[in-house]
């Protein structure tokens, strides 16, 4: 079939890529990215680099992607600045080293940033495409994230068309862009099934500059299988929603769930599949997971929505066997809708989402580690949580082989604050933070969850202090992190030799 715009090797397309552009990618938590485009584009800032001349780009995508672009492209140091969403380790590290200038942003907002010219102008986007026809209808793949936009923002566009994924994908996806205020209107959704948009993204034909053909799987992977902890926080997380249901506060035909992304999310979301007290439940997520594919299988759950399908590449090629069953259950949407601040209000969502660290009147670091190192970024957590219904954070009560205690005095970075945060759950139990003054809280959450063997730290700091709305003293608050600091342990400060007790 014709094409709108001439196929190029991945370096010829590449080469059209100039130093200082802002490029907007396809790709979200790995799934649909452009990756032979941008591995071309990693080795053009290599050879640029090795004749002395600059080449860095400015990068934009939907949310995380893999290897091939997030990692070849830091790695050879093509990344001048980034956002919103990141995970992986060069472009991790590429951060913390200060080489590449990175900002973080709530999922929801990007495309409308990106439309208000709040990023400056974008030179190019770079969509991968399962098909592509003349006038210029492109069939995403794994992922939309904020492609609709990028493809209508950028002055030129380049198509990478993968052909490890079928054609068959449209009808797949729900493309619908809301239009910008004042002229923007109710969007029309009210349940997790409805279509409102189309089953491809309209390109304008006549900013095509190269197609360029491929044939790969994205480059996820599956996740660790549960563990002890992990299984204790899915069951604590199950007879909680499950109590809920029973005192009347979750309707009997139950709600949506959203469910964030890791090892501990994706076994959580296994463990409620299989927990005879919760009712068979839809998605509306943003990234769907291999345990999601297992509950559409079962029937645990009839129908899931999001924007990516972030799954390893075995459980994609069974689904691509069955195609038909699964795009009678799955639809995946651009990130503005699934992480629509309205939509989530209105639907009722229960989200459930992990934090690195939580302190004692509920406040949640999602993000930096020690208050200073970035992680992954906010990523839709504070879409979500700042609207659903429910907000439940779920945590392991010990990170980094018992050295350190997620549940800390004081949040050493805020992403989701106390306003906004109902339950922290971990393995060792439940705070349900509602309804509660800051001290309750501390209560509760020191002897509901902090792990056994950090209580007697974390009482060394909160017996000590004067009552009052919001027992804290900045003087000691970030003892437990200093300590970590300097002996790679919070345990063991000597909380009588600090000032600013009572
Ligand atoms: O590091 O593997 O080097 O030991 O943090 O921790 O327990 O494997 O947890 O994979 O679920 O990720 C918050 C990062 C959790 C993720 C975060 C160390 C720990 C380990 C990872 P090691 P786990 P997960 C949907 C919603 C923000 C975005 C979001 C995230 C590593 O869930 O990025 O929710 N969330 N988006 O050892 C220092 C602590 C620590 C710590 C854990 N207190 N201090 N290190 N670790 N606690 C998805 C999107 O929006 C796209």
């Amino acid at each position: 079939m014709s094409l709108p715009a001439p196929l190029l090797p991945a370096a010829e397309a590449a080469a059209l890529i100039q130093h200082g552009q802002t490029l907007g990618l396809s790709g979200f938590t790995l799934a649909g990215d452009p990756k032979a485009t941008a591995r071309a584009l990693a080795a053009r800032a290599r050879a640029e680099h090795a004749a002395g001349r600059p080449f860095q780009i400015g990068l934009v995508s939907g949310a995380s992607t893999g290897q091939s672009v997030d990692g070849e492209l830091a790695l050879a140091d093509a990344i001048a600045w980034r956002t919103p969403f990141q995970s992986n380790k060069h472009l991790r590290a590429a951060i913390n080293a200060g080489r590449t200038r990175f900002f973080d942003m709530h999922l929801s907002s990007l495309p409308q940033q990106c439309r208000y010219g709040f990023l400056g102008k974008f030179d190019w986007a770079i969509i991968e495409a399962s098909d592509l026809t003349p006038d210029g209808k492109l069939v995403p793949t794994t992922s939309v994230g904020a492609s609709p936009t990028f493809a209508g923002v950028a002055d030129r566009i380049i198509v990478e068309l993968n052909r490890f994924h079928p054609p068959a994908l449209r009808g797949l996806h729900d493309i619908y862009e809301p239009a910008d205020p004042p002229h923007r209107q109710p969007i029309p959704l009210t349940d997790c099934e409805t279509r409102i948009g189309l089953p491809y993204i309209q390109l304008d034909p006549a900013k095509i500059a190269a197609i360029v053909e491929t044939n790969e799987p994205d480059e996820t992977a599956a996740f660790s299988p549960s563990s002890e902890t992990t299984q204790r926080i899915a069951g604590h997380v199950a007879d909680f929603l499950a109590a809920e249901l029973r005192a009347g506060r979750i309707p009997r035909e139950f709600l949506p769930l959203q469910v964030g992304l890791g090892n501990t999310a994706n076994a959580v979301l296994a463990a409620l599949g299989e927990n005879p007290a919760i009712p068979p439940f839809r998605m509306f997520t943003e990234v769907i997971q291999d345990s999601v594919i297992s509950l559409l299988r079962s029937g645990r759950c009839p129908f899931a929505t999001g924007t990516s399908l972030r799954v390893s590449p075995d459980v994609l090629r069974e689904m691509y066997a069955e195609l038909d069953f699964f795009k009678a259950r799955l639809l995946l949407r651009p990130q503005e809708i699934t992480n629509h601040p309205e939509l989530i209000r209105r639907l009722g969502l229960i989200a459930i989402n992990t934090a690195l660290e939580v302190d004692l009147f509920g406040n949640v670091n999602s993000t930096h580690v020690m208050g200073r190192d970035m992680m992954n970024g906010i990523g839709g957590s504070g879409d979500f949580t700042r609207n659903a219904y429910l907000s439940i954070f779920i945590t392991p009560s010990v990170a980094k082989a018992g050295a350190i205690s997620p549940i800390v005095p004081l949040v050493s970075h805020v992403d989701h604050n106390e306003h906004s945060v109902q339950i922290i759950i971990t393995d060792q139990g439940i705070a349900d933070l509602r309804g509660k003054s800051p001290a309750e809280r501390a209560r509760l959450i020191l002897e509901n969850c902090a792990h056994p063997d950090f209580r007697a730290d974390l009482h060394g700091y909160y017996d000590r202090l004067a009552e009052g709305h919001t027992p804290s003293t900045l003087t000691a608050a970030y003892a437990m992190h200093e300590r970590y600091l300097r002996t790679k342990d919070m345990h063991g400060v000597d909380w009588a030799t600090l000032p600013g007790f009572r």
